[in-house]
């Protein structure tokens, strides 16, 4: 591997698999170091594409979202980092498709659990075609105040304090992505900072190892010294012992192996990372620790010694010349986000939608209060639903009930009514559910079916001025307007609707009044003698009993029925029902395989 630099402040990345936070803590970091361009130039994410809306400083902007690696790679050929927040399931192939592109040069592979064979495979695949592997299990890695890999240094709180924003003059590498946080803090404490940090993974064949990194360190002049964090387990460290010996490494390095305290348990000890157990002697942390001693590296005593090696090598370093601390700058703010300002109690946001009747925020939805799992515990029906999310309270049964009779009565009126012959004619043409739902539900009004509502209005204000039936069906007369809820195209005075029928007999046995259904039947009667067809519809009589449900219940307010009636909520019982038998004749035409309708010729009237 050795060769310098990985990454520039140019260095662009492909991130695979959508991750909102690491890709945004990326481009945070890109705007704190004053990069031109966002270290993410595309992301993929398998079978989607587009764009992912992120922010770079203050303005948002538009990263492309590829389906493939491929397509990825041939639209961003300068992006040369392959950061693949994939699953341990699928990390292996997705790493190895991406190192076959000519453009990847370096593949960081966070999840934990890759299996060792195929971290071998690739591992073998990238040493053949000289390209450089961070991880798998690993954070990732950084370049300071040029390039990060993900999550790596955390917070940007974390980064400013750590000084990442900017060069400092200490290689650092670590297993750990945990511990390289604590060291970039220590590092920035006591000498003038990191260059670059890479934490290799805790993994049992990592893609890169520790020594991999410190000979390349050892051939980037902008590194002036390096710092190692081993942990016991395994041999890299011996490959850094033998090139400190072979003399191999001509920069300072301070190095401290952790896993000391294995000793002290009686067995074999497995710590947090896959590779960290000390499998005898030779990989035991003290053993290692000596090793890298005997070889010239500086190694303390302990880990709390650590700090003050760094310090003690680092300031050799500008003592002689060698390196001359840097002019701080105060990197730029980078805004917050408005949900972690609301959070934090520092501003205050107006909402853009008020909503009353229901709420999915807790445990379980609620309706009007009402949780989910009470309303199936008791066995509560569809008029019950309904009554919780329109009217906003629980109803008695014998009114729910009501409301689900006239579903149950209004779902259906056969193939030649304006609704279902809307959507028999658009499922023949081929269209789709939802299309023939709503071609349907559109021819929903005044004339069909949607009289309910003015039925309401026109009963009741009737009613409530105490006009006879005389008189009401003559001002209407008067005013040009036909009485909504009278008249049929099919149902005469000796034909009358079942539905209706059956409607006031359940209002007779169950209502405490029907007084508005009564003054209805004495319109009725009035219209019949004028008419034959003007029987009480449907409609009428599901407006003038919902008057009697709103007045009688008890569960109203007078200005709460003048709200009901005069935004009119009675049509979408008619609505709602309909929906049933219209959703029917689109799976009936579609199920009998009809052909494109056509109106015959012969049914038309061609006139001039
Ligand atoms: N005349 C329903 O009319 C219909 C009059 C009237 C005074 C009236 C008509 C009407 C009010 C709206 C209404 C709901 C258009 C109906 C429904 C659901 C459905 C449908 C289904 C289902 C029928 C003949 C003569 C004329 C008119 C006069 C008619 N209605 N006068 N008040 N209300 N009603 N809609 O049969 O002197 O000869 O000029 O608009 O309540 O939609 O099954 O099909 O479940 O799907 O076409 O049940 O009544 O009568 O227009 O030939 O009029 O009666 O002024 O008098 P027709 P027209 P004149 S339920």
């Amino acid at each position: 591997m050795a060769t310098g630099q990985l990454f520039s402040k140019t260095t662009q990345a492909l991130f695979y698999n959508y991750k909102q936070l690491p890709i945004q803590r990326m481009l945070d970091f890109d705007f704190l170091c004053g990069r031109e361009t966002p270290s993410v130039a595309g992301i993929i994410n398998p079978g989607s594409e587009g764009f992912q809306k992120l922010f770079f400083g203050q303005e948002e902007i538009a990263i492309p979202v590829h389906s493939t690696i491929e397509a990825a790679c041939a639209a961003h050929p300068t992006a040369d980092v392959f950061i693949n927040f994939a699953s341990f399931r699928s990390a292996a192939a997705s790493s190895m498709s991406a190192l076959k592109q000519p453009t990847i040069k370096v593949a960081a592979i966070i999840a934990e659990g890759v299996p060792e064979s195929d971290a071998k495979q690739l591992i073998a695949y990238a040493k053949a075609n000289n390209k450089v592997v961070i991880g798998p299990a690993t954070v990732g890695g950084i370049q300071a105040g040029a390039f990060k890999i993900g999550d790596t240094a955390g917070t940007i709180d974390n980064i400013i304090q750590c000084k990442l924003y900017r060069p400092g003059s200490v290689g650092f590498v670590s297993k750990s992505g945990g511990m390289s946080n604590e060291l970039y803090n220590t590092i920035a404490r006591v000498t003038d900072g990191i260059y670059e940090g890479i934490a290799i993974g805790g993994d049992v064949f990592p893609g890169s190892t520790l020594s991999d990194h410190v000979l390349r360190f050892n051939n980037i002049p902008q590194v002036k010294m390096v710092v190692v964090l081993g942990e016991l387990g395994g041999r890299d460290e011996y490959s850094l012992v033998e090139a400190l010996k072979q003399g191999r490494i001509n920069k300072p390095v301070v190095a401290w192996v952790s896993g000391t305290c294995a000793t002290l348990f009686k067995s074999e000890v497995q710590f947090g990372h896959a590779g960290a157990k000390s499998g005898g002697e030779m990989e035991s942390a003290q053993a290692k620790n000596q090793a890298l001693r005997d070889a010239g590296a500086v190694v303390p005593t302990s880990y709390e010694a650590f700090e003050g090696a760094i310090k003690e090598t680092f300031e050799k370093l500008v003592e002689a010349g060698n390196t001359t601390p840097l002019k701080e700058i105060t990197p730029p703010q980078i805004p917050e986000d408005l949900s972690t300002a609301i959070k934090s109690g520092k501003v205050r946001a107006p909402t853009h939608i008020i909503s009353t009747i229901s709420d999915d925020r807790g445990e379980e939805p609620c309706y009007a209060g009402v949780p989910m799992s009470s309303i199936v515990e008791q066995g509560l029906g569809v008029g019950d639903v309904i009554s919780l999310l329109w009217f906003k309270r629980s109803l008695p049964r014998y009114c729910t009930r009501f409301i689900e009779i006239c579903v149950m009565l209004c779902a259906d009126h056969g193939p030649c009514v304006s609704g279902a012959h809307n959507s028999i004619v658009t499922a023949r043409a081929g269209k789709d559910l939802v299309s023939c739902l709503v071609s349907g539900l559109l021819t929903i009004g005044p004339r069909f079916g949607g009289a309910i509502d003015d039925a309401a209005r026109y009963f009741k204000d009737a009613y409530d001025k105490g006009l006879t039936p005389y008189e009401f069906v003559e001002s209407m007369k008067k005013k040009g307007i036909r009485v909504p809820g009278i008249g049929h195209r099919i149902k005469r005075g000796d034909n009358r609707d079942k539905r209706v029928e059956l409607l006031q007999r359940y209002a007779r046995e169950n209502f405490p009044s029907v007084k508005y259904m009564e003054y209805a039947v004495q319109v009725e009667t009035y219209t019949l003698s004028k008419a034959n067809n003007l029987v009480l519809n449907v409609d009428g009589a599901i407006g003038s009993l919902f008057l009697d449900l709103l007045a009688g219940s008890g569960m109203f307010t007078k200005p709460e029925i003048d709200e009901i009636v005069e935004i009119g909520y009675l049509n979408g019982l008619f609505v709602l029902a309909r929906s049933i038998g219209l959703i029917g004749h689109t799976f009936d035409q579609k199920r009998l395989k009809q052909p494109l309708y056509r109106h015959p010729w012969e049914d038309v009237l061609y006139t001039k």
